[in-house]
């Protein structure tokens, strides 16, 4: 396969001012006709190759210009495309094809999900419906008809406002759908249906009344509230901050349970997988209410960040994605705790961007090649991406910031733009040159700090360090330095420490008397603090303020000053975790001497920081969850030279055990405490105080007491919320205790017969089983494999059960046997020909092998050449591994 490179990009040649589709929804196939009003595009000067259209699986039936049917002769059609050579100036095309949903297993372009009939145009689907020019900047105005049988699709929807519907013959009906906004065909949307809507209104700034309708199928009605809610405050939050309107009478988001990501923002009819849109507190926990809030808000989002400015070319994707997810973020935090959403954020950014950025799919947030667009889809475009335009956001200040997006959606309306034009937009409103920043677009890899110190007692004179660095990363050996701002204070004995740095005056966007940003742009820089009472111990990067990595040798004392003293939320949250990673970094070199862990004694700073945070009613739950909860293991490898899979879990086990030894009268007295019977709310508060509990329920289980199983089934048991259920039956499956075993079976038993009808409810048991860390946990995932719970083909069920063995269970993925790897290769080999895209996201965990002890590359290795040699490899397999293999 070919790689598509950014340099060769061009403007289309011809334009489509009107797209008139009729799908006729048969039984066995569905025939498209498509008549498409084309004119050559006066900006482009014509090579003389007629016009090419895009196309792929269809069967085609018959082609006309101007009313006249096309002998084979007029034309030139392959696998890929459909060229006419012959092209007049200004036509009208008309195309017949027939396509078949109903086999269509990609989940690209129109196919089956259950009952019903949908579309996943992005990023290049639409050409699986119809020929056309499938590309984001050729923009059209749609007129879409649907025609179906009436009883089994009662429901027909598309793009837009609703024209005209009525009966058609054989029992059939139509409607027709006219979107008056020129859209990219990746926007488009249709589906065909027997659903049932629960309906509200939103009334716009400016006084229009908006329809929103929310479609399921009808045992969902009852889970659709918090979406509403969700879209309701979304578009109010969307006009107070960026004074962005609605701008059709109705909006839609359909709910389909087989879907290959999480949503899709086509105008005016989003389409979502059910795991983002439905939630009730009986079958969905904590943090699925904050997924179908943030998704919602974020394909909603889109409208303007997408939609009325869209991208130029599949380069461009972050210009979408990463201010979408900023957006998102920021609404999300408003609506929450900031600070929880920060460090959910930071958390995944450091643990899986960081290790895309470091293996060899890395890739600039403005990728500048691809062999496969959907592989792009990635953290970095849309995690680092979002990075990007917070640190953007941070330099300009709110107003700033706010006249700059203005100054961008106006300039670029109805427009296919670039991450320049963004840039530029904000440019020219603050009159900063980003020239230098723009590199954050263009560089991938994550820039490495290196910060030192030197106190001068004598002068009061503080002198900070910092050093940049970035990696090679594939394609780009060298790298120049980064526009890095480091937002930090510094911290006395007794709290902040007013700043007065030398030769530099205050900034009053962003400083106040403790708190300032540093902006790095040189590969060294020097600042010296005047006026110090004290040596301070600097506080840095509060807020996570750029995507990097900080080294800066804090000492113990120093983590725990910060942990109880520092202002900032994040770098609290930051130096719990720095030390708790020291402390098990100690055990790892104990389990690497053979040494017994069972008992092991432990630094007692990391007990009496933790017994200060249990003990202290003043601190936001939030915060003190987040503080206990240990470092992830996937965290924990990333700081190591070379994985030691083994050595970081049972070190890591150890340290909790120990903590819960040494704090088991604190953690008990939150357990205690709270109220088991309290009604569900999924608030900021709520959703706190279940996160500390069942953080204190983690800790005690690792005692292995009777008693805490028994709490544990009774949680399970009483609970009135999928949160608390659920995470009684998680350290029920992971408990290494002998008692645990019947309580497990009979929980495991009883969750299924529960709930078996709701699939969102049997991924979760699939997830929790998958994850677990006991030993037999393969042999179990190999046997849900042939569980009538588990659909092969369905990507909610493969992500809750192959994804979560392979992704969050190191222990048993890395088994030294290799059967992990088998079995991930054997899958992989499995969905290549049937849903290449989610194959190739299963690939991940195979592209980190370099980082592993030679036993394990090897293994990962062979795996990767075996599915190398499969003949029939799909594109977007074939990209990510033979980059691995590199
Ligand atoms: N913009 C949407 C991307 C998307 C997608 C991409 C490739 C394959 C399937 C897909 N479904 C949705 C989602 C979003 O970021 O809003
Ligand atoms: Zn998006």
């Amino acid at each position: 396969p070919k790689a598509i490179q950014l340099k060769d990009y061009r403007p289309p040649e011809y334009l489509i001012d009107r797209t008139e589709l009729h799908f006729d929804l048969g039984a066995d196939k569905t025939r498209v006709t498509s008549t498409l009003t084309l004119r050559r595009n006066p900006d482009v000067t014509p090579t003389g190759k007629g016009l090419t259209l895009h196309g792929q699986e269809i069967e085609l039936v018959s082609v006309s210009i101007d009313g006249r049917t096309l002998s084979d002769n007029d034309y030139r059609l392959d696998d890929e495309t459909l060229t006419l050579p012959e092209a007049p100036e200004q036509f009208e095309l008309t195309t017949v094809g027939d396509i078949d949903p109903k086999n269509n297993t990609s989940l690209e372009g129109l196919y089956r999900s259950r009952t019903m009939y949908c579309t996943q145009c992005e990023a290049e689907g639409f050409r699986k419906i119809t020929w056309y020019l499938d590309r984001p900047d050729v923009m059209s105005e749609f007129f879409t008809t649907v025609v179906a049988d009436e009883k089994q699709f009662p429901v027909l929807l598309s793009n837009g406002n609703l024209i005209e519907q009525g009966s058609a013959d054989n029992g059939r009906h139509f409607a027709t759908w006219h979107d008056p906004h020129k859209k990219p065909a990746y926007l488009f949307a249709l589906v065909a249906g027997n659903l049932e809507h629960i309906e509200d209104t939103f009334t716009t700034m400016s006084g229009r009344d908006v329809t929103l309708k929310i479609f399921v199928e009808a045992k969902d009605l009852d889970k659709c509230g918090h979406a509403m809610t969700s879209l309701k405050n979304a578009m109010r939050w969307d006009e107070e901050q960026y004074g962005r309107e609605y701008d059709l009478d109705i909006f839609m988001i359909v709910a389909v349970d087989d879907f290959n990501m999480g949503a899709m923002e086509n105008k005016g009819l989003n389409i979502f997988n059910t795991a983002c849109v439905l939630a009730k507190p009986e079958t969905t926990t904590d943090a699925g209410f904050q997924r179908v809030e943030g998704v919602v808000a974020h394909e909603y989002f889109h409208n303007w960040s997408g939609n009325r400015v869209t991208c130029r070319d599949w380069f461009q994707l972050s210009l979408k994605e990463g201010f979408t997810v900023y957006r998102d973020a920021t609404f999300s935090a408003d609506m929450g705790s900031p600070t929880f959403k920060r460090v959910e954020d930071v958390s995944m950014l450091r643990t899986l961007q960081f290790a895309e950025d470091a293996g060899p799919m890395a890739h600039p947030v403005r990728p500048d090649s691809y062999i496969e667009i959907s592989n792009f889809y990635t953290l970095t475009i849309y995690e680092k991406g979002n990075e990007v335009v917070r640190m953007l956001a941070n330099l300009l200040g709110p107003e700033l910031f706010r006249k700059g997006t203005d100054l961008y959606f106006e300039r670029h309306d109805g427009q296919a733009v670039t991450t320049e034009d963004f840039v530029a937009a904000l440019e020219a409103v603050s009159g900063r040159d980003l020239t230098q920043f723009k590199r954050w677009y263009d560089q991938a890899g994550t820039p490495k700090l290196t910060v030192t110190d030197r106190w001068d007692e004598d002068a009061g004179e503080y002198h900070l360090t910092i050093a940049q660095t970035c990696p090679p990363t594939p394609g780009q050996p060298e790298k120049q330095p980064f526009h890095i701002p480091v937002a930090m204070g510094l911290l006395g004995s007794a709290g902040s420490l007013p700043l007065k740095i030398k030769g530099q005056a205050p900034n009053p966007e962003t400083d106040d008397n403790t708190h300032t940003v540093l902006e790095l742009t040189e590969a060294e820089h020097t600042f010296v603090f005047e006026q110090l009472p004290e040596k301070p111990v600097p506080s840095l990067l509060r807020g996570f303020s750029a995507p990097v990595k900080l080294y800066y040798g804090y000492s113990r004392d120093d983590l725990m000053r910060l942990m109880s003293g520092d202002s900032d939320g994040f770098c609290r949250w930051d130096a719990s975790q720095q030390l708790a990673i020291e402390v098990i970094e100690d055990v790892m070199v104990a389990y690497q001497k053979g040494e017994d862990l069972s008992g092991i004694t432990i630094d007692g700073r990391l007990i009496e920081a933790n017994r200060l945070l249990l003990q202290d009613d003043s601190l936001d739950k939030a915060m003190v969850a987040l503080m206990l909860s240990l470092p992830s293991e996937a965290y924990l490898g990333e700081q190591q030279d070379e994985i030691q899979v083994e050595a970081i879990h049972h070190s890591r086990a150890a340290v909790k055990r120990a903590l819960a030894e040494a704090l088991k009268p604190e953690l008990t007295q939150i357990y205690r405490a709270y109220d088991h019977g309290k009604p569900y709310r999924p608030t900021a508060d709520d959703i706190a105080e279940r996160s500390l509990k069942n953080a204190a329920l983690s800790y005690l289980m690792t005692l292995n007491e009777p008693e805490m199983i028994e709490a544990c089934e009774q949680q399970y048991r009483q609970a009135n919320n999928m949160t608390d259920a659920i995470a009684a039956v998680g350290e029920l499956v992971n408990s290494q205790a002998s008692g645990a075993e019947t309580v497990r079976e009979q929980v495991l038993a009883d969750f299924y017969q529960t709930w078996k009808d709701e699939p969102l409810v049997v991924d979760q048991w699939l997830r929790v089983q998958a994850t677990s860390s006991r030993s037999n946990t393969l042999d179990v995932v190999h046997e849900l494999e042939q569980h009538p719970a588990f659909e092969p083909n369905n990507p909610n069920k493969i992500r809750a059960l192959v994804g979560a063995f392979t992704n969050a269970n190191p222990i048993n993925f890395h088994r030294a046997d290799g059967a992990g790897y088998r079995f991930l290769g054997d899958q992989i080999l499995r969905l290549n020909s049937v849903n290449p895209q989610i194959a190739a996201r299963l690939v991940t965990p195979f592209t980190r092998w370099k980082r592993y002890p030679k036993a394990q590359q090897e293994l990962m290795h062979a795996e990767l050449e075996r599915i190398k040699a499969e003949p029939k490899l799909s594109k977007d397999v074939y990209e990510v591994v033979s980059k691995s293999l590199v």
